[in-house]
């Protein structure tokens, strides 16, 4: 009894948080968008963002000197349902902690260490990468196939919903998404989007299409709440 009221009491009073991975080749965009990211939401307990106009978040973007992931970064932002969404306010209580892993190939065999508290994964595309579409293709194959999601489950399939962003849009050469889906990543698409997976066309860089993104990937962690429960922060 005393269990069940204090489980009661946490998830009334403190923030679901979920651990969202950003993955894509070196290159593909993941540390920007992480930082478009900040300048967008809130961190907990942080000031406001609300005030920042598209065009501010522009230019402090592009002023940053973004160089490539070694390590790790993270962040935490509140998450905040943008203006004109259907969303309800009640995913306004949600923290999303993102962690930027580096793409460059040397260090793709320590995302593994991640996958089993992660609730999402956000796989990023450079859309005018053309030649190395196939190494992206067999980068998001090894990923959704990988042991580590589950020991108990012999598929070793991927347990959490996947954004696939078609990065890089606002370049004339970028790749479409009708071409996208048709090209080299037909077979991934049609296999991903039949389960919780979506390829969506954006530009980190220039702020395309991320809320929608983001609030597809939030919509569907809630979703899959039960069979990966979120933190209490
Ligand atoms: N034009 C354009 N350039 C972008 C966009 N997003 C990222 N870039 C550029 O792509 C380059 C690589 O971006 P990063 O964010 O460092 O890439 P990364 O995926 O973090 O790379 P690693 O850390 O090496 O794995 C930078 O020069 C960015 O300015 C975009 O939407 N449009
Ligand atoms: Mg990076």
């Amino acid at each position: 009894m005393f269990h069940l009221a204090s489980s009661l009491y946490t998830q009334y009073t403190k923030r679901e948080q979920y651990n969202i991975l950003i993955l894509g080749l070196d290159n593909a965009g993941k540390t920007t968008f992480l930082e478009h990211i900040k300048l967008l939401y809130a961190s907990p307990g942080g000031t406001e963002k609300a005030g920042n106009s598209d065009i501010d978040t522009k230019i402090a973007l592009k002023s940053k000197r973004i160089l490539p992931t070694v390590g790790q970064n993270t962040t935490t932002v509140k998450f905040e349902v943008s203006e004109g969404s259907n969303l309800s306010s009640s995913y306004n209580n949600i923290n999303l902690k993102f962690w930027d892993l580096g793409g460059q190939q040397s260090l793709r065999s320590m995302w593994s260490r991640y996958y089993r508290s992660c609730h999402g994964i956000v796989f990023v595309i450079d859309s005018t990468d053309t030649a190395r579409f196939q190494e992206c293709y067999d980068t998001l194959m090894e990923i959704t196939h990988n042991p580590s999601w589950s020991e108990d489950d012999d598929t070793h399939n991927v347990n959490v919903p996947i954004l696939m962003m078609a990065n890089k849009q606002d370049l004339p050469e970028a790749v479409d998404l009708v071409s996208l889906k048709t090209g080299v990543f037909i077979q991934l698409v049609s296999e991903l989007e039949a389960t919780d997976s979506k390829l969506l066309p954006v530009s980190v860089l220039e702020n395309q299409g991320l809320r929608e993104s983001l609030e597809w990937l939030i919509t569907r962690l809630v979703y899959n709440k039960s069979n990966k429960m979120p933190e209490y922060k």
